[in-house]
């Protein structure tokens, strides 16, 4: 069972070459209340291995990643796997990250020798480049490269007990997939060298708000990258616009709940939904101005949470 995370710094390209490497370094916090849980068993030898999402996804993905797996980790037979998740998947809530983090965790326990920080990174990347940050609890970093420091918790959750509440929006048309989007943006977008740049400068600033807790610090500073993340991607040709109506809306409800005195700061990923930090104290006016924003329908609320884990029955809300 894994976390999903969400990024305070974002991944916003891939660099050249094999291997899936970031173009950027990212920092996130591993959400305590949107969970993936994978179930792993033993299959029948000589059969394909079985793979399956509940409620239903991306198979072939998921059949191609348990094939790589099986290799790097040196499991010679047929696997069964399972995949489900606590909340919408494919509404950019980063449910592939928490799916691929867990199915490596439940993935490695069936390895024939403990498995290295960094191979479960690798392989968790190849499932989605995010999902490497949920192989660890609180605020996480990843950098480029291949070795057992590539992806680093800088805190555990117990460092910085903010909210995090995550007001889903009416879906739109169906956005363009982050992996297309990256590629789009890194090959077209005229902005995309200035984005890497100006990330190196947010990494540094929230890397001291997280360290100091300064919420008046890290708060402009996520936002500032994510609305240049978004920029970036609007100057791709095709242009990248995942923001709905409701998307601008929740952004300006937030801005206002700054201009009345409360400290929400908001950051968006490759979809229409908006993530909002604040402290405790504040969540419940928070999650009330969001909610009344028109075409928001739904604010799940979360924590920063713990990294993965092996559980010897499945959570109550898998299906049997
Ligand atoms: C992030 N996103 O840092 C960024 C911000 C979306 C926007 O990582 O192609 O599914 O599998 O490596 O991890 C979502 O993209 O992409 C993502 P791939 P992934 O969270």
């Amino acid at each position: 069972m894994a976390r999903a995370n969400v990024a305070l710094v974002k991944y916003w390209g891939k660099a050249a070459g094999p291997g899936r490497q970031p173009s950027n370094t990212s920092l996130s916090v591993t959400l305590d209340g949107l969970l993936s849980a994978a179930r792993v068993e033993a299959w029948r030898e000589g059969a394909a291995d079985r793979a399956a999402w509940v409620p239903p996804g991306p198979v072939a993905d998921l059949r191609r990643f348990v094939e790589l797996g099986r290799r790097r980790l040196g499991i010679t037979y047929p696997l069964d796997v399972q995949v489900t998740s606590n909340f919408p998947v494919a509404a950019g809530l980063a449910s592939s990250a928490s799916a691929y983090a867990a199915l490596t965790t439940a993935m490695a326990a069936f390895a024939p020798e403990p498995p290295s920080t960094s191979l479960l990174a690798v392989l968790a990347r190849h499932g989605s480049g995010s999902a490497c940050r949920s192989l660890l609890g609180g605020f996480v970093q990843w950098r480029p490269g291949d070795d057992d420091g590539a992806v680093t918790q800088i805190a555990p959750p117990e460092h910085w007990p903010l909210t995090i509440l995550a007001a889903l929006t009416e879906t739109g048309p169906k956005r363009v997939p982050s992996r297309e989007g990256m590629r789009r943006t890194a090959t077209t977008s005229p902005f995309f060298d200035a984005w890497l740049a100006a990330g190196r400068t947010d990494l540094s600033v929230v890397r001291e708000a997280v360290a100091s807790r300064d919420l008046s610090l890290l708060g402009p500073a996520i936002e500032r990258n994510a609305l240049r993340m978004h920029a970036t991607a609007l100057g791709a040709d095709p242009p990248l616009l995942y923001w709905e109506p409701a998307t601008v809306s929740a952004m300006r409800a937030v801005w206002r709940l700054r201009e009345a005195g409360v400290p929400a700061f908001f950051t968006i990923d490759a979809g229409p939904q908006v993530k909002v930090l604040c402290e405790p104290g504040d969540a419940d006016r928070v999650t009330t101005a969001l909610t009344a924003v028109p075409g928001v329908v739904r604010v799940l609320r979360s924590r920063p949470g713990d990294g993965p884990r092996i559980l010897s029955e499945p959570p109550l809300w898998v299906p049997r």
